[in-house]
Formats: structure tokens, C-alpha cells, sequence
């Protein structure tokens, strides 16, 4: 096998000996040396094409773009068949699947003998965070999927330049990617290979090692996103000081022309991409994006917080994107596009639920098949994304590839609440806002496989995503601060844009009217605007809601902080502690304690 190890432009020994035996395991008829460049993205697309992976759009509607429609069993994150194998259960902790380093290994050695005959292998260096940040880490991906390595073009920093910053170093993250159905002499592909039956996602966090097998879907397929930007991660931030987080991070300038940097943590499809690049329905008031999924952050010499955003695109929820909701999105989405699941009309553009007022009279869906609204089906799969570069964004942060990172004011912890929680409220101090942040909770979504709509507690919206023990994690954020003085660091926050009417519907009109909300954190990390003391902390005495159109009853339900409700729900927290064991921090329990005298007292 001849393998097409780029000497020209490194000499790394570990790495070709590393690509190597992979090759000799997984068997690959041929090998591509991924550089990155544009002719390169024009083949992989050409390729899949041929293979019936994608299909090009209309290019005068839609140029240089393409619609990919998965096997309608591979459409999400598979949380089951994920796994830590750390060395022992408890490193994993009480939120993970665990599995045992050694057999899990010999189980793959054998799933990945031969799995890539018929195929070509990929091979994608990729750098996560600016290259020439500190913060930054390299990784190599192999993969026999041309939609991953695609996919990689479009959301990492990848190819020939990231060969450079590695120079001669062993340390690099170990991605092996495999769709885990090899092609016999002869056999017939099929348009989207996969192995359900058979699918592993396996993180070893100690060598620093992913492997997944079996499906080529997101988050279970693209190594660099949620297995290593925050899996392994979070695990190489605990050992080195620095926090690898599933947030967002934006610009806000206000109408002064004063700049901040927010970060939020919401989980999988609660609104980040949609809060990152938001359009403020507010005069004057102006958000840039720098990341809407993933932001890695240490404390300074100058004692604040600093956010980069590892990734270098979007892998965005498509079905409530629209014009209104986010103009932003749609900007980026002019051309260079790789959609996935989808409709597509009949001129050749795509189309899903929220994307106009009125749905098309005619499409074909996402499984390929002729739809009508009459039919009553979705036309998109409800977890439908977009892969676009973020340089695209129209409203993208001119600090978004800046090695320095960008000094964060506020972190903002939310999630898709029906009741109980208010529209925002502020944490007392970092240690009280981690309280918050470790209690939030959401109903689940179409990201991930299996039921919709039931409320579980999601710490930090990290809890499919964080590679060891969540207690020890806790304790880490709580660490955090240690470097520093308490009033550098940013001031905490809870929101809540979901909360419903009893008749279901949404209080808060949400998209650009989340400005109001952003505008008085503003002016709160500025020591202004006034709060009122409640015991989960300071709500607002006002926010700005000019020209509005939200009744003063409905307000008043979207900030009520109900005693009964929190009982109950403190109640709940503590049950849900139980899990952590001793490996609760005792200020986590210490702040659970004063929320209940709190809440008693009241
Ligand atoms: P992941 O990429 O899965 O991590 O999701 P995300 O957190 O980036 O969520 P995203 O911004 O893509 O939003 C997910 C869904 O929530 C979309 O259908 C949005 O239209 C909807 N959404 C986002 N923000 C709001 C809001 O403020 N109010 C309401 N009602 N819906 C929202
Ligand atoms: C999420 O589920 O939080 C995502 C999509 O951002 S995936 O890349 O599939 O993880
Ligand atoms: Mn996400």
C-alpha cells in the first residue's frame, strides 16, 4: 500500500508510524493525504456525487453547495453507545457510559480489522483554536467517510498548515473513524454507509485516544467537535488549569460603542447558534459571533477569563432557522453550504419547518421521498443541520481566529424550562454561580437519539460531553478562580427563553428580543442596572422592553420566582447530588443548604 505521507511537508515520525498502522489494520484500498486545499473539497464533493452522498443544489440559487440525506438510522448523537474508558468506573463518573480500556480495545481491534476494504482512508490533520494560540491542540482524524473529511474542511482548521505547529511532536489526539461497512469485490456502495447494529463511539482519555465505528452522523463522526474539543478536553483541562466547555461566545457592543464578551452554556439545540449571532431588537445594540457551540478558556496573567472557539465553522440546527429568527444564519448560508437532511425543492434549494411563514406546496423530504404539507410528516429531520465556515457569518467577530482569545464578562447558563425558572437571574458569586450552572436542566432534543421532551439535569449542558467524573468537574470550575481575584472574573448567570403559557405556548418572544435580556447583564457587569434580591439570587427590577409586545401579565409569569415551585425544585437537586457522592464539592452542598434557609425564610 502505497501511502501518500506528505514529506515535503514534515518529517513526524509518530505520526506516519501511527498512520501506518492504522492503514495495516483497517485495510483501506487507497489512501488520501488531506492538504485542504480548495481542489481537494471540489474532489471529495465530486466523489460523493458520484457515490450519491450529496447532491449539488441549484448553483445559481445556491452555489458551491450540496444536500447529503443520512440513513434514517443514523440521524443524531448515539448517548448509548458512547462510552469513557477511563481506567477505572469511577474516573468516568455516575453521567457516563463506562467501559474498560483493555476489552473495549481488543473489541475494537477486531471491528476495525479490515473495516475500510473497499474505501479510501482519509487522513485529516486538524488544529483545534487558532494556530498559533496556546491554548490550541492538534489532532489527526483517519476516516474512510469523504462527508467527514469534508465536513472537517468546513469546521476545523485543517490540512497542510496545521503539519507546521506539530512539527516533530508526538502529541497530537488519536482519531480513528471508521462508517464500519467495508465493500467486498464487486459489492455495490450505497448512498449512506453506516453500521447501526454495530456502532461504538469510545473515548480513552488517559492515551488521549477516540475511535468510533459504525456512523457517520455529527458529533458521533467529526472526532474534532464534542469527542475531542470536549470529551478528551475536558479531561487534558482539568490536568493542565483551563475549562473546555460546550458554549458559545459573542460580542456585544452596546449603543456607546462599549464592547463585552459573553459565553453561554446551553444544551444541544437550546439556542446557542441562534444566541451567538443574534440580531438585537434593541436600537443601537450590536452581537458578533466568535463561536456558537464549543469554547476552551483559561485565566490570564492578567487575572481574567479568555474564551477561543477550538472549532472553525457551524454545524448548525436547520428547522427553525429563518430570516426573523436568525438573519445571521441565513447570511452564512448563501453559498459554500453542505446541508444534511434537509427537503429540497423542486428549482433544486433546500427547505425546512420555520424556514418561511408558509410551507411549499411540493418538496421532496429528507428520506428522498415526494412531500406535500397535507402528508402531516416533517419535510427536514428535526435535528436537519447546516455545515458552513464561520468566516461566512455575516456578523462574525473580528477576533474569532485571534490567538489571544477574547476576555469574557458573563457566562449565561439556560435551558428549555416549561416552568420554575425566570426569564434570567444572576448568581451571587462564582461559586453560587456554579451552583447554578450544575443544577441546570432541559428538556431533551433531537440531537441526540431518544425521547424528546423530557426534563433532565444537563450540568452545565455538558452532560453527554464531559470525559470523567462530574463531581470532580464541579470542583474544578469551583478551582477556577484560584489564579485570580474574584472581581475579574465573569459574573454568572441563569436564563430561561422557554418558559410556557398554559396553553403551551412560548412566554417570550425569544431570537433578537434575547437582546433585552443580554442588554441588562451588560450593564450589571458594569455595576449598573438594578437588581432585586430573591433566594435564587438577583432578577432585575426592569428590563428594557420597548416596543414589545408581551403583556404585563405574561411578564410578570416569565420573572416570578415561585417559592413552592423551588421547593420543590431544590428538592430535586438534592436528589439528583445523591449521584455525585463524596465527590460532591461541599460548596455545591453548602450553597444547595442556603438556597433551601433561603427559600424557608421567604
Ligand atoms: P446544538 O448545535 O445542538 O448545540 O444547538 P444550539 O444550542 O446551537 O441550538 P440552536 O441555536 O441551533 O437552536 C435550536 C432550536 O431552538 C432551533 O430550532 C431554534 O430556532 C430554537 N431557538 C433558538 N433560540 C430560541 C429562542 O430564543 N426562543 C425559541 N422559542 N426558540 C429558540
Ligand atoms: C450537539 O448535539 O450539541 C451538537 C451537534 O452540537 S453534534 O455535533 O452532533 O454533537
Ligand atoms: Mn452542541
Amino acid at each position: 500500500m502505497n501511502i501518500p505521507f506528505p514529506s515535503q511537508v514534515t518529517q513526524n515520525e509518530a505520526l506516519f508510524d501511527w498512520v501506518a498502522g492504522k492503514v495495516a489494520l483497517c485495510q483501506p484500498d487507497s489512501v488520501h493525504w488531506c492538504d485542504g486545499s480548495d481542489a481537494e473539497y471540489q474532489m471529495l464533493a465530486q466523489r460523493m456525487v458520484e457515490s450519491g452522498t450529496i447532491e449539488p443544489l441549484n448553483p445559481e440559487l445556491r452555489p458551491n453547495s450540496f444536500l447529503a440525506h443520512s440513513d434514517p438510522r443514523d440521524v443524531a448523537r448515539v448517548e448509548e453507545q458512547t462510552f469513557i474508558c477511563s481506567k477505572r468506573p469511577v474516573d468516568a463518573g455516575p453521567t457516563n457510559n463506562w467501559r474498560d480500556p483493555k476489552t473495549t480495545k481488543s473489541h475494537l481491534l477486531g471491528l476495525f480489522d479490515g473495516c475500510m476494504k473497499g474505501r479510501t482512508m482519509y487522513v485529516v490533520p486538524f488544529c483545534l483554536g487558532p494556530l498559533d494560540s496556546r491554548i490550541a491542540r492538534i489532532g489527526v482524524e483517519v476516516t474512510d467517510s469523504p462527508y467527514v473529511a469534508l465536513s472537517m474542511r468546513l469546521t476545523t482548521r485543517c490540512g497542510h498548515d496545521v503539519l507546521r505547529p506539530l512539527g516533530q511532536s508526538e502529541n497530537f489526539v488519536r482519531c480513528v473513524h471508521s462508517l464500519g461497512l467495508p465493500l467486498e469485490e464487486g459489492q455495490a456502495d450505497v448512498s449512506w454507509p453506516c453500521n447501526p447494529e454495530e456502532r461504538i463511539i469510545a473515548h480513552f482519555p488517559d492515551t488521549r485516544q477516540i475511535w468510533s465505528f459504525g456512523s457517520g452522523y455529527g458529533g458521533n463522526a467529526l472526532l474534532a467537535k464534542k469527542c475531542f474539543a470536549l470529551r478528551v478536553a475536558s479531561v487534558m483541562a482539568r490536568d493542565e488549569g483551563w475549562m473546555a466547555e460546550h458554549m458559545l461566545i459573542l460580542g456585544i457592543t452596546n449603543p456607546q460603542g462599549k464592547k463585552k464578551y459573553f459565553a453561554a452554556a446551553f444544551p444541544s439545540a437550546c439556542g446557542k447558534t441562534n444566541l451567538a449571532m443574534m440580531t438585537p431588537n434593541l436600537p443601537g445594540w450590536k452581537v458578533e459571533c466568535v463561536g456558537d457551540d464549543i469554547a476552551w478558556l483559561r485565566v490570564k496573567a492578567d487575572g481574567r477569563l479568555y474564551a477561543v472557539n477550538p472549532e472553525f465553522g457551524f454545524f448548525g440546527v436547520a428547522p427553525g432557522t429563518s430570516s426573523q429568527t436568525n438573519p445571521a444564519a441565513i447570511g452564512t448560508l448563501k453559498r459554500d453550504v453542505v446541508f444534511t437532511n434537509v427537503a429540497r425543492t423542486p428549482e433544486g434549494d433546500v427547505w425546512w419547518e420555520g424556514l418561511t411563514d408558509k410551507k411549499p406546496p411540493h418538496l421532496t423530504d429528507w428520506r428522498g421521498q415526494d412531500w406535500t404539507p397535507e402528508g402531516g410528516t416533517p419535510a427536514a429531520h428535526p435535528n436537519a443541520r447546516f455545515t458552513a465556515r464561520a468566516s461566512q457569518c455575516p456578523v462574525i467577530d473580528p477576533a474569532y481566529d485571534d490567538p489571544r482569545g477574547v476576555p469574557i464578562s458573563a457566562i449565561l447558563f439556560g435551558g428549555r424550562r416549561p416552568s420554575t425558572i425566570p426569564l434570567v437571574y444572576q448568581a451571587r458569586s462564582w461559586a453560587h454561580g456554579t451552583f447554578i450552572g450544575s443544577t441546570i436542566a432541559s428538556e431533551t432534543t433531537a440531537a441526540a437519539s431518544g425521547q424528546v421532551g423530557q426534563i433532565r439535569r444537563d450540568p452545565m449542558a455538558m452532560l453527554p460531553f464531559c470525559g470523567y467524573h462530574m463531581g470532580d468537574y464541579f470542583a474544578h470550575w469551583l478551582d477556577i478562580p484560584e489564579s485570580t481575584t474574584p472581581d475579574k472574573m465573569p459574573r454568572l448567570f441563569g436564563v430561561n427563553w422557554f418558559r410556557r403559557a398554559a396553553d403551551g405556548s412560548f412566554l417570550w418572544p425569544g431570537f433578537g428580543d434575547n437582546a433585552r435580556v443580554l442588554k441588562w447583564i451588560f450593564e450589571r457587569t458594569d455595576g449598573q442596572a438594578d437588581a432585586l434580591e430573591t433566594p435564587i439570587g438577583w432578577v432585575p427590577t426592569e428590563l428594557d422592553l420597548s416596543k414589545l409586545n408581551v403583556s404585563d401579565e405574561d411578564m410578570d409569569q416569565l420573572m416570578t420566582v415561585d417559592t413552592e415551585e423551588w421547593r420543590r425544585e431544590a428538592a430535586s437537586i438534592r436528589e439528583f447530588y445523591t449521584r455525585f457522592g463524596e465527590h460532591l464539592p461541599a460548596e455545591l452542598r453548602a450553597e444547595l443548604d442556603e438556597l433551601d434557609r433561603r427559600l424557608a425564610a421567604s
